[in-house]
């Protein structure tokens, strides 16, 4: 019977409920279902020449297989390629791509060393599973070792226009390594697009009538997979005894009578100071929301070490600050800024206590918090969801109040309509948001890249 072995950047702590971050909820709610070795870094960082040994841990039905990084590693190619080139690229902000060649060769240096680590482990029947955009070379290194296993990738984040992946030195390598795997998985048909195009218009490739894509003299099969939540499982969490609770004390200690939420990885993609102004916009614009709402905002630090993120939080407390001192008062505090993680049980219930979930990236692959929103609501009252039109999510989730997160205006307006829409047009938007966000949830997403990538043994994993 194949195995399923998962490799990622980093291997979550599977016992831990705070851990935030999409991919690591996502798969560890994937493995815990299946079962499988999961293969990455520890998030230990060692002195260079230290001893990267691999250490195998299990834990139920999962076993992880992971090994530190030393700090030279750490700093080309994890801060330096993976953060400071990929990530802003495919999230379109090339004014904050520093690229160097040393960060190019730890990121080759790097997958080659996962590659040599994983090979020792692998069995003549394993379904392999790469996850993101630090392991794009990870197929080409696997299969200049011999590996003949089927190997998938799915990449988390949004892939960008040909116009913008070309700002990267190393263009034509990256996609050209993308052919080593026999799946390719993205968020949305809009990534799947950019990724044909780029096909044919850099690597004299073409759509064949089936759908795979030939290129640089390979072909690979590319499709969007759009990821999901455990709907069942985040929703019960927003009804449990403690869960009410929570929303009792939101309620009674906040002297306001509606909740605006966000919930967000610290990170300048997801647009928080132009949130936190169309905040501001909806109480200049509309006086009798003063004292009247709230916006909570949780956003946990992330990738410290890049100081583009230092930036965003200084900002973002500047912000948060001048708007309590210009609208609070000793009774009403109207952003309540919280820095870190939180139980994901406290999450459930905090989206569901609260009236608006406020969803406004600049640009994400899909936005897993927006799908939690809809599944934690009460169905007969539930809250309204304002969502970014640049968040992979919003190609399906039609019935959200669409906005442009750069247009302040236009979010206001959007909070205003929520936090005023009557009880019917909640519900019926609720609805068909809650049947869309079921139909597509973390099941659906695993089995049917599973099913793309080993067909043969569809089932299995289920
Ligand atoms: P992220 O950029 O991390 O994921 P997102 O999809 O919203 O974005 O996932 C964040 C997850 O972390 C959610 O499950 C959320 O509940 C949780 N989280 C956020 N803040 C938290 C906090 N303070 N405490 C506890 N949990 C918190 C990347 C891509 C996304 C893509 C996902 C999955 O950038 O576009 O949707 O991977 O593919």
């Amino acid at each position: 019977m194949s195995r399923l072995v998962v490799v990622s950047n980093r291997v979550a702590d599977l016992e831990k409920t705070t851990q935030s971050g999409g991919l690591a909820v996502a798969l560890g709610d994937a493995l815990r279902q299946s079962g499988g070795l999961w293969c990455g870094w520890d998030g230990n960082v060692v002195e260079d020449g230290a001893d990267l040994k691999t250490t195998l841990k299990k834990k139920g039905r999962v076993t992880a297989a992971t090994v530190p990084m030393t700090r030279r590693d750490y700093e080309e190619y994890y801060v330096g390629f993976s953060n400071q080139v990929l990530w802003p690229t495919c999230h379109y902000r090339l004014d904050l791509v520093k690229f160097e060649n040393a960060y190019f060769d730890g990121y080759r240096r790097v997958n080659q060393r996962m590659a040599d680590s994983i090979v020792e482990l692998l069995l003549p029947d394993d379904i392999i599973w790469v996850h993101d955009y630090h392991l794009i070379s990870l197929a080409a290194e696997l299969r200049a070792r011999g590996v003949k296993q089927r190997i998938g990738f799915f990449l988390h984040i949004p892939f960008p226009p040909p116009g913008i992946l070309l700002a990267v030195p190393v263009h034509n390598w990256l996609v050209k390594s993308l052919f080593s795997f026999d799946v390719l998985g993205f968020q949305t048909g809009a990534d799947v697009v950019n990724f044909q195009r780029f096909a044919s218009e850099h690597g004299e490739g073409h759509v064949l009538s089936d759908g795979r894509v030939m290129a640089f003299g390979q072909t690979v099969t590319a499709r969007a997979f759009p990821i999901g939540i455990d709907v069942g499982a985040f929703a019960a969490m927003a009804r449990t005894p403690d869960a009410e609770q929570v929303i009792e004390r939101l309620h009674r200690r906040l002297l306001a009578r509606s909740h605006i939420i966000g919930v967000d990885r610290l990170d300048y993609t997801k647009g928080l100071p132009e949130r936190m102004k169309a905040f501001r916009r909806l109480l200049e614009l509309f006086p009798d929301k003063r004292r009247a709402v709230t916006l909570m905002q949780i956003a946990p630090p992330t990738r410290e070490d890049v100081a583009a993120y230092t930036e965003i939080r200084e900002e973002l407390e500047g912000l948060s600050g001048s708007i309590n001192g210009a609208y609070g008062n000793f009774d009403w505090t109207p952003v309540r800024y919280i820095h870190r993680n939180i139980k994901r049980e406290t999450l459930a219930a905090l989206f569901r206590g609260c009236q608006v979930g406020l969803v406004t990236p600049l640009r994400d692959g899909m936005n897993l918090v927006a799908k939690e929103y809809v599944a934690a609501q009460n169905e007969d009252d539930p809250g309204v969801l304002v969502l970014s039109r640049f968040a992979g999510a919003a190609e399906d989730l039609e019935e959200a109040l669409i906005v442009n997160p750069y247009d302040i205006d236009d979010i206001a307006h959007a909070l205003q309509q929520g936090l005023t829409m009557p009880l019917d047009e909640r519900r019926s938007r609720h609805k068909a948001l809650l049947e869309r966000v079921r139909a597509r949830d973390a099941k659906h997403w695993r089995e049917s890249f599973l099913a793309a990538l080993a067909p043969q043994t569809y089932g299995v994993f289920a």
